[in-house]
């Protein structure tokens, strides 16, 4: 087992790592900016490491700084987090080559997954149902009108090295599919470096459900059910849900068994997110995420697993503390994010937070590394924390959480609470009758 682990992150995502590290009877060392010296994972570390000013790529994504923040504190691993550089294979090969483990998997399952064309063709390989589409990169007018008119209109274009939303373009017809295709490559190319794209068959109202899974670094390989993470706004899941209200336990087994078998014979190690458009009862794979994720709380609730712990384990060589078999399912549970946002236009609001009040009770979970007089600093994503809330089942997981969003309490700035408090009344949540659509054009009507 490890004896120190370096945190580089910030925010909810630090503290988690950090709470999962002292009962392990782990050191921690966390890293931070100078924006973050007031930070609740700077106070509760037993070391931390002013890395550089506050723009992410002079310290959160500054990999030189970090490696010397291991070399100086001794620290044996170091926990990337979810975002920053938690999916950058060049930051996992450095590690490496400095004999500090990274919780994750390689750099190079890191690097297939971070190409979606490759990404794709794994998955296809492996036996993971995928969107009809192209085979590869389509690069001339001629090719992709034949794989459009095969797999039929509407399509999307994608960008090889694009993923979540970024670079994508829908052509409706053959009509739209040379500008669709000339843009997609030229925008692809411009943001990315890289102007590969690929087609797939546009599906027009599914839901977005993924899969947790973990490799234990001996070849084998488990499933933790799935999420349905439908409700985004711009590509940012507002609220996540497990299990997915539209699955029966026989789809679950399925999907789940398709992806644990995947993931044993990649020989993939530690966490990882195997994502899915879910239509018509078929499930079409779109990208897998090699991180564990802002919304692994849901999967924990239902499972009483705690997956930085596993994580954890196997990256230090312990393997898995469950077998597929004695991963059960028990209820139901729902994650807000909220966000330090006006709920409306999700405009940004930074600023102090004059009072912090969080609910408690039977099934209920709040990450945040925020508190009464914190000032939240302009720099970062505007999560703030995330209310996660169990019962025993959809309906009364629905109820105990209206209560919690009531006892929530956050002055001085604005948040999108008052989103929640919303949703938790709408019939369509309460019917779980929700695609990934659903949330853009409830906003769009103003109610
Ligand atoms: C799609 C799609 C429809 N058909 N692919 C957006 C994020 C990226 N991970 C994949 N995305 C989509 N891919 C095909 N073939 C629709 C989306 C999509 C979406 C997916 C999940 C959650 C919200 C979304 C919002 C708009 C579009």
């Amino acid at each position: 087992m490890f004896q120190k682990i370096l945190i580089a992150n910030r925010g909810e995502i630090a503290l988690r790592v950090l709470r999962a590290c002292k009962e392990l009877g782990i050191q921690t060392v966390v890293v931070h900016s100078t924006a973050d010296a007031d930070a609740m994972h700077v106070r509760l570390a037993d070391e931390s490491v002013c890395i550089g000013p506050p723009p992410s790529r002079d310290s959160y994504l500054n990999i030189h700084q970090i490696v010397a923040a291991c070399e100086i504190t001794g620290a044996d691993a170091v926990h990337p987090g979810y975002g920053f550089l938690s999916e950058n294979a060049k930051f996992a090969d450095i590690l490496a080559a400095h004999n500090i483990t990274f919780i994750g998997p390689s750099g190079d399952h890191i690097r297939i997954m971070g190409d979606k064309i490759e990404a794709k063709r794994t998955a296809k390989r492996l036996g993971i149902p995928v969107v009809p589409g192209s085979d590869g990169a389509v690069t001339d007018q001629k090719e992709a009108r034949r794989i459009a008119a095969e797999i039929g209109y509407p399509v999307i274009i994608k960008a090889s090295a694009g993923g979540g939303g970024r670079g994508m373009k829908v052509a409706l017809t053959e009509a739209d599919l040379e500008i669709a295709l000339q843009t997609a490559s030229t925008e692809a190319g411009a943001a990315f470096g890289d102007d590969a794209v690929y087609i797939e068959k546009y599906l027009e109202k599914p839901r977005h459900i993924e899969v947790q899974v973990f490799g234990d670094g001996f070849g084998r390989g488990v499933h933790f059910g799935e999420r349905d993470c439908s409700l985004q706004r711009r590509h940012q899941k507002v609220w996540e849900e497990a299990p997915s209200p539209a699955l029966n336990a026989e789809e679950r087994a399925r999907i789940g068994d398709i992806c644990a078998k995947a993931i044993a014979d990649l020989g993939y190690s530690g966490a990882g997110t195997i994502e899915f458009l879910y239509e018509n009862g078929e499930f079409y794979f779109i990208e897998m995420n090699t991180r564990l994720q802002v919304e692994h709380p849901v999967t924990e609730a239902i499972t009483g697993i705690d997956l930085v712990h596993e994580q954890i384990r196997v990256a230090s060589g312990g393997g898995l503390s469950v077998k597929q078999e004695d991963i059960k399912f028990n209820g139901h549970a729902i994650e807000c994010r909220i966000n330090a946002e006006d709920p409306r236009t999700f405009t940004p609001s930074p600023g102090t937070i004059t009072h912090f009040h969080t609910p408690g009770g039977l099934g209920i979970r709040v990450d945040s590394g925020v508190y009464s007089g914190y000032k939240i600093p302009p720099y970062y994503d505007s999560l703030i924390g995330k209310l996660i809330v169990h019962g025993r089942n959809r309906v009364e997981c629905m109820m105990r959480l209206r209560r919690a969003l009531d006892e929530f309490v956050v002055d001085g700035i604005k948040t999108t609470l008052p989103l929640f408090r919303d949703l938790v009344g709408n019939a369509d949540i309460a019917n779980g009758e929700y695609d990934i659509h659903w949330l853009e054009k409830y906003l769009a009507k103003g109610e």
